[in-house]
C-alpha cells in the first residue's frame, strides 16, 4: 500500500490563546494537505497542543488554576481554529493524553536501552518562555543585548538525566549531506549544519524542580524535558508504539512545518532521538519566517497580538488564508497589516478573480439563458487558454513541491489575467451583437472551463471560494481533483450557471 503523506504543524503551548502566527503554520499545513488530496494522495495531517512543562505550570499557578484546568480551557481555542479557518486536520493531539504518555515512555526506554541516557547534574541557564537550555555562548549573546531586550533566563542546578547528543554530531552531518532536502528552505540548512559543526553537548532531558510532566520511567522524581515529550507527539499520532502496521504506513513524516524559532529542536534534537531509538527520520523540516504586525514584533506587552478569529470574522477565512500564503514567500519574514489585506482583496481577489467569474457567468446568463453552450471548432486563441491551463497545472505542481505557495498563487493569477485578456480580445458582447453565435458559444464555453480550472487550483488556499465557483457553474458538491483540472472537460454543455453576488467585497476605498 502506498505510504500516506504525513504533514505536521508544531504543537502549540496552551499557556496562551492562538494568534495569527499559530494560524499561519496551521493554514500552510492545510494548504499542503488539501493539495495532496487534490492529487489523490492519502493524507494524514496532524496538529495539536503542547501542554506540559514549567511554563504551563507557572502560568496556571499565576491564574489560580491547575495545569490541566488551564490546558482544558485553552485547548478549545486551538481546536476551534479548525472550523473557523476551514482546517482539515486528521487528528488533534494533546500531550496530556494517555496514548502520548505511552509513546514518550516507550521512546525514552528505547533510547535508554541504546545506552544513550545517563544520570548527571545540569548546572546552567534555562529560558522558561522557550523551554530551552541556554549554552554559555548563547548566554554571552543574551548579556550583550540591551537590558530591555534580554529574554529572561534562570539559573538551574539539579540532578538530571542526559541524552548523549554529543555522539550524534557526525551522524547528523552525514544525514544532512545525504539528504540536503532535510532542512528547507535550503538557506536554513547552512545554519543548522554550522550549529552541529560547532560541536554538540549532551542534552538534559529531565527536570526535578517542578512536577508538570511525564515522569521518567523508573524514577518519578524526574519529569521528562518538555521538548523530548513534545517532539514525540509526531510518532504518537502515527500509531507508535501500539499500532505498528499503521505506524509503518504513516511514519516517517513527509514534512514537519515549523517556525524558524524552533528549527533546531526539529532538525538537530529530534533526528538524534530517532536515530538513537532506531526509528526512521522525517523526510523534511520546513522552517517558515516570522510575522510582525504593522511593522512591530507581536507581543502581549506591546498589545498588538492579532486574534485569528477576529481576522477570519472580519474578512472571511478565505481572504485570511489567501493573504497569509500570498503575501510572503514561505520561509521569509513578513508584515501583517489590514491595509495590505485590503489591497490584495481589492486588486487580486475582487478585480482579478471575482471580476472574471462574475463577467463570465453574467454573459452566459445574458446571452445563453444561463445554460453553458456547446463549443464549436476552437481557434488558436481558444487553444492558448487550454494550453495555459496545462502549463498552470505544471507550475502549481512545481511550486507546491517546493512549498512555495506564493509562486503557486502567482501562477494562478497570471492565468486569470490571461483569461481576462482573452475575454477582452474576443469581446463576446460584439460577437453577440453581430450574431456570431458559434464563435460566441466557443468563447463562453472556453471561459467557463477556465474558471472551473481556476476553482480547483485555488482550492488548497481558498476552499470556500473554490466550492462557491463550482456551485455557480452548476457543479455544486463536485469533489475537486487535479485529474479533473487537467481534463479540460469539467464544464459540460447544458450546465445551469448562476452569476450571484460578487465573490469578494471591495474594501477601504471609502477609507
Ligand atoms: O514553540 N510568525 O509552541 P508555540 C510566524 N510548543 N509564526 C509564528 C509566530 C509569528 N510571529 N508566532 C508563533 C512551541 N508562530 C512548542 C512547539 S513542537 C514539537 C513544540 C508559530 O506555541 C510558528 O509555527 O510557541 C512557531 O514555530 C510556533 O507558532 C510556536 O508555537
Amino acid at each position: 500500500m502506498a505510504k500516506t503523506f504525513y504533514v505536521t504543524t508544531p504543537i502549540y503551548y496552551v499557556n496562551d490563546v492562538p494568534h495569527i502566527g499559530h494560524a499561519y503554520t496551521t493554514i500552510a499545513a492545510d494548504a499542503i494537505a488539501r493539495w495532496k488530496r487534490l492529487k489523490g494522495e492519502d493524507v494524514f495531517f496532524l496538529t495539536g497542543t503542547d501542554e506540559h512543562g514549567q511554563k504551563i505550570e507557572r502560568t496556571a499557578e499565576s491564574r489560580g488554576e491547575t495545569p490541566i484546568q488551564l490546558a482544558d480551557r485553552v485547548v478549545k481555542r486551538f481546536e476551534n481554529l479548525t472550523p473557523a479557518l476551514d482546517i482539515t486536520n486528521s487528528d488533534f493531539i494533546r500531550t496530556t493524553e494517555k496514548r502520548h504518555e505511552k509513546a514518550v515512555v516507550e521512546i525514552f526506554e528505547r533510547i535508554e536501552a541504546a545506552g544513550d541516557i545517563y544520570l548527571g547534574e545540569y548546572e546552567g541557564w534555562y529560558d522558561v518562555r522557550n523551554e530551552a537550555y541556554i549554552t554559555d555562548l548563547q548566554y554571552e549573546e543574551i548579556m550583550s543585548l540591551p537590558e530591555d531586550k534580554r529574554p529572561h533566563v534562570e539559573k538551574v542546578k539539579e540532578e538530571s538525566y542526559f541524552f548523549g547528543l554529543s555522539k550524534y554530531g557526525g551522524a547528523l552531518l552525514d544525514h544532512y549531506k545525504k539528504h540536503p532536502e532535510f532542512v528547507q528552505p535550503s538557506y536554513r540548512m547552512n545554519e543548522v549544519a554550522r550549529f552541529v559543526e560547532g560541536g554538540l553537548k549532551d542534552l538534559s532531558i529531565s527536570r526535578t524542580t517542578f512536577n508538570w510532566g511525564i515522569p521518567v520511567p523508573g524514577n518519578p522524581r524526574h519529569v521528562i524535558y518538555v521538548w523530548f515529550d513534545a517532539l514525540t507527539n509526531y510518532i504518537t499520532a502515527a500509531g507508535f508504539p501500539d499500532d505498528p502496521e499503521r505506524f509503518a504506513r504513516i511514519w516517517p513524516a513527509d514534512v514537519h512545518l515549523v517556525g524558524k524559532d524552533i528549527l533546531r529542536f526539529h532538525a538537530v534534537y529530534w533526528p538524534a532521538f530517532l536515530m538513537s531509538a532506531g526509528l526512521p527520520l522525517p523526510r523534511a523540516v520546513f522552517a517558515h519566517g516570522w510575522w510582525t504586525v504593522e511593522g512591530e514584533k507581536m507581543s502581549k506587552s506591546g498589545g498588538n497580538v492579532v486574534d485569528p478569529y477576529q481576522v477570519a470574522e472580519e474578512f472571511g477565512p478565505d481572504v485570511f488564508r489567501y493573504f497569509l500564503l500570498r503575501e510572503i514567500p514561505f520561509g521569509q519574514d513578513g508584515d501583517f497589516s489590514k491595509s495590505a489585506i485590503v489591497s490584495r482583496v481589492n486588486g487580486e481577489l475582487a478585480n482579478g478573480l471575482g471580476n472574471l467569474v462574475s463577467r463570465t457567468l453574467g454573459m452566459i446568463e445574458r446571452y445563453r439563458g444561463g445554460s453553458v453552450p456547446a463549443p464549436g471548432e476552437p481557434l488558436p486563441a481558444d487553444d492558448d487558454i487550454k494550453k495555459g491551463a496545462i502549463e498552470l497545472s505544471e507550475q502549481v505542481e512545481k511550486a507546491m513541491d517546493e512549498i512555495a505557495f506564493h509562486k503557486a498563487l502567482s501562477a494562478v493569477w497570471d492565468y486569470i489575467a490571461l483569461v481576462n485578456r482573452y475575454v477582452d480580445d474576443e469581446a463576446p458582447w460584439t460577437l453577440a451583437k453581430e450574431g456570431k453565435d458559434e464563435r460566441l458559444d466557443t468563447v463562453l464555453w472556453t471561459v467557463a472551463q477556465s474558471i472551473a480550472v481556476v476553482s480547483i487550483f485555488v482550492h488548497p488556499f481558498m476552499p470556500r471560494t473554490s466550492g462557491e465557483i463550482l456551485k455557480r457553474l452548476g457543479l455544486g458538491g463536485m469533489k475537486p481533483s487535479l485529474e479533473a483540472a487537467r481534463s479540460w472537460g469539467i464544464v459540460e454543455p447544458g450546465l445551469k450557471v448562476e452569476k450571484g453576488a460578487g465573490l469578494f467585497p471591495r474594501y477601504g476605498e471609502k477609507g
